[in-house]
């Protein structure tokens, strides 16, 4: 495959903006080489800018969940945009998409909508300290919230239970109140609430994280963060960006059965437009500005455009629930294709899966928290992804990162990555 004009479109781009992307990942930092560069995309294709056809897993990180330019999404937005793009004011479509997914997600009663992930958690973790008036929050090693200051934190020193900034920018005072715990690793949790009694305000997790590659919730791991959180006076806040919408129409909480007191969205919800959310009963969604003292806000929250896209891509996923069997169906042959060719080569991996995020991991043992996800070869990783590209097939340019299967997939282009896999896999 040619990526010419990418190459010379990334060197112009590198000249006005940082590493040449609007977000790290794109850049291809952790697999080398420049990034392909997209001038269209339809169904389950990317069309770059050299022409090429390229088979794509990314789905614009989630969103993409019906393949590309989904016809009753962008007929929403070209009819939606002829009457004008933003107003500052309430329009009846934010009440439409709002009515829908509550209907869909168990648990709540109001939601609330901003424009992107990192903004529905900021503003889900501002809401439980406000409601329960404590100050500390628990999250997982490994596991993506955002780019908000309380979630750039990593474990702190040895046995020090609060973390410490992973980023510059990120001070001592915030990331004291920011304590870590491991993945599926619920000692790891209850000795957090022991040595910081009555300060939790909540516990964020991934339900289903998809920013180590995807880690499998072992069992009784989510009904265990429910019992701390309920013996501790704590909100249990689901961070669904990647799986609401997606793992099932409730999401993980309808998947896994287990009650979350906060959930927060992205991605499906906006249909690809900037939409993030988080929902929750009325006793905790009413201490929200402004009817009551939580502060939130934003100049295109609820942006007529953006609920458009939503609401079309909600409602297609809420008339045809069998997309979801449809896609944990394809998820599954790639799996095994995968699997079998993989082994047929002799080359180490292990595969997670669950509905339609999947992702490959070059180690022989089992990946099921942030260290045994950072022990996968990213060698063999580097070499399998643009084996990949080469063979005119995207996957997210990130060992840590999941793939998002999309429903325009067809069984040929599944037939299609599993042949190349076989192709590739014995230069691995
Ligand atoms: P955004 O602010 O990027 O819309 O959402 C942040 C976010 C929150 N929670 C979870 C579970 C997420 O996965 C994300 C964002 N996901 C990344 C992919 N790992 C977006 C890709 C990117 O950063 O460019």
């Amino acid at each position: 495959m040619i990526y010419q004009r990418s190459s010379s479109l990334f060197a112009e781009a590198e000249k006005y903006i940082p590493g040449g992307v609007n977000s790290p990942v794109r850049a291809f930092k952790s697999v080398g080489g420049t990034p392909v560069f997209i001038r269209r995309a339809e169904g389950p294709y990317l069309y770059d800018e050299d022409g090429n056809r390229l088979i794509d897993y990314i789905a614009s990180w989630g969103p993409m969940i019906l393949g590309h330019a989904h016809k009753p999404v962008i007929d929403a937005v070209t009819e939606k945009a002829k009457n004008g793009t933003s107003f500052g004011m309430p329009t009846e479509t934010e009440t439409e998409i709002a009515r829908l997914a509550v209907s869909m997600v168990p648990n709540v009663d109001k939601i609330r909508f901003v424009n992107s992930g990192t903004e529905a958690c900021m503003s889900a973790v501002r809401l439980a300290r406000g409601y329960t008036g404590r100050e500390k929050i628990i999250k997982f090693a490994g596991c993506y919230h955002g780019h908000s200051d309380a979630f750039l934190i990593q474990a702190g020193s040895g046995a020090v239970t609060f973390g410490s900034p992973n980023s510059p920018g990120v001070t001592q005072g915030t990331a004291k109140d920011t304590l870590l715990a491991g993945y599926n690793d619920l000692e790891s949790v209850k000795n957090l609430f022991e040595a910081n009694k009555g300060e939790i305000a909540a516990v964020i997790i991934e339900p289903l994280p998809g920013n180590m590659g995807c880690i499998l919730p072992e069992k009784g791991f989510l009904e265990g963060l429910r019992a701390l959180c309920d013996e501790n006076d704590s909100l249990l806040v689901f961070d669904e960006v990647m799986t609401g919408f997606r793992l099932a129409k409730g999401g993980a909480q309808e998947l896994f059965n287990v009650r979350a007191d906060i959930v927060t969205f992205g991605k499906v919800i906006g249909g690809g437009m900037p939409v993030g959310a988080f929902a929750s009963r009325n006793e905790i969604m009413n201490h929200l500005a402004p009817l009551g003292p939580v502060y939130q806000a934003g100049t295109l929250s609820g942006n007529p455009l953006a609920m458009s896209a939503g609401l079309a891509m909600l409602k297609e996923l809420e008339q045809h629930p069998e997309i979801f069997e449809s896609l944990e169906e394809k998820t599954l042959y790639l799996h095994k294709g995968m699997a079998r060719v993989l082994s047929k080569h002799e080359v180490p991996h292990q595969i997670n899966r669950m509905g339609s995020m999947i992702s490959v991991h070059f180690t022989t043992e089992e990946v099921r928290d942030f260290d045994s996800a950072a022990s996968g070869n990213n060698d063999t990783f580097k070499k399998f992804f643009h084996g990949m590209l080469n063979e005119g097939i995207h996957l997210p340019p990130s060992a840590f990162e999941s793939w998002f299967l999309n429903d325009a997939l067809s069984y040929e282009d599944l037939d299609y990555t599993i042949n190349a896999v076989d192709k590739i896999a014995g230069s691995l």
